[in-house]
């Protein structure tokens, strides 16, 4: 039987879920995880979800977010269902760090993440060329379950869409074929666009705007220099107390970052977040070599054109940043020929 209706019967058949998102929630995966909750509500199905901590603030206009629990009752649900990742890295204060705790647990996983882990007595669907998890179940539930759809859920779905590609501004090719006809069918049930916008894309607080002032305050140029080609790369930190000064918190300080990505000719965006004694990476890319690639040389997970890690780091961020700087320079003369070629090559049989 092909995967998807060994989802789709596991999912017939049970009639509890406890639904999980990954640590540090971005808005692809809160929406996945409520369009799908409505879906399997509208069956009557009895549906919990789950977060390993709590969600960013810029969530807080959300009712929704008040039925979310942090305690998982192991035994009170028939199936498990995690959205947008495949890591059990990404739910620590769940597992522990003991990988094996959901083991006994029957799971499915519908994911637009690269593969990673391969989790035992688990129903895997996972496609890395869908822009978004909320436009991937929108493909998967309107075979199975149309008639259920009505504005909220079009509207969970097309935000999903709309933030994992930035308003759009991210696919390409094929992949924007078919972001754009999703985005169409969603409309068709109601979505509610505008309140994505005014919500999403354009909801900074005062304060925040202030914090990007700072960041880009410490922003800096550098070139890496490659033997066929000169890298423009543009860094900046902040430090995470500096986030209680400005009372605003992780996923506010990620919009510099998009920032960044605009300026002309850049071909890499690192942004630094120091958190006691480790740093967390975001990366950007504007060329055409994969984030991932990049960031798989450290603790990682990402997608082609973005990609997070985290390091070990020393007292003085700007060594760290500087470090870390060396350590992609040594990257690149190592590996990027070979990645070229690999292009290159794609490009000819194309
Ligand atoms: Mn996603």
């Amino acid at each position: 039987m092909f995967m998807l209706e060994r989802i789709k019967s596991c999912i017939d058949e049970a009639q509890s879920f406890a639904l999980f998102w990954h640590e540090n929630i971005d808005w692809d995966a809160l929406w996945a995880i409520l369009g799908f909750w409505s879906l399997l509500e509208k069956q009557w199905k009895k549906v919990s979800y789950f977060t390993p901590n709590e969600p960013s603030h810029v969530f807080k206009f959300l009712d929704a977010l008040d039925k979310v629990k942090t305690e998982f009752d192991y035994w009170d649900y028939d199936v498990i269902v995690f959205l947008d990742f495949n890591q059990y890295s990404r739910i620590p204060a769940f597992t522990q760090w003991h990988e094996e705790y959901f083991d006994a647990h029957k799971k499915i996983i519908i994911d637009h993440h690269k593969p990673e882990e391969e989790p035992v007595n688990t129903l895997i669907y996972r496609d890395p060329s869908s822009i978004s998890t909320c436009s991937l179940l929108y493909e998967i539930t309107k075979d199975w379950w149309i008639d259920l759809y009505d504005s909220d859920i079009a509207t969970y779905f097309y935000m999903g869409l709309s933030t994992d590609s930035w308003n759009f501004r991210f696919d390409e090719g094929e992949q924007s074929v078919r972001s754009f006809r999703i985005a169409a069918d969603l409309l068709e049930f109601w979505a509610r666009k505008k309140e994505i916008i005014d919500e999403i894309f354009r909801s900074k607080s005062y304060r925040s705007v202030q914090f990007m002032e700072m960041v880009l305050s410490r922003m800096q140029k550098m070139h890496v220099y490659l033997d066929w080609k000169v890298l423009n790369v543009i860094y900046s930190y902040y430090e995470d107390s500096e986030l209680e000064k400005y009372n605003i918190d992780w996923d506010e300080a990620d919009y510099w970052l998009h920032i960044m990505q605009d300026i002309r000719n850049n071909d890499l965006v690192i942004f630094v977040k120091k958190v006691d004694n480790c740093f967390k990476v975001s990366l950007r890319w504007r060329w055409n070599i994969d984030c991932s690639y990049l960031a798989n040389l450290f603790w990682w997970w990402g997608h082609h054109n973005a990609a997070w890690l985290k390091l070990q780091s020393c007292w003085y961020i700007e060594k760290d940043v500087q470090d870390f700087l060396k350590t992609i320079d040594g990257y690149f003369h190592e590996h990027t020929k070979k990645l070229l070629v690999v292009e290159w090559l794609k490009n000819e049989l194309m």
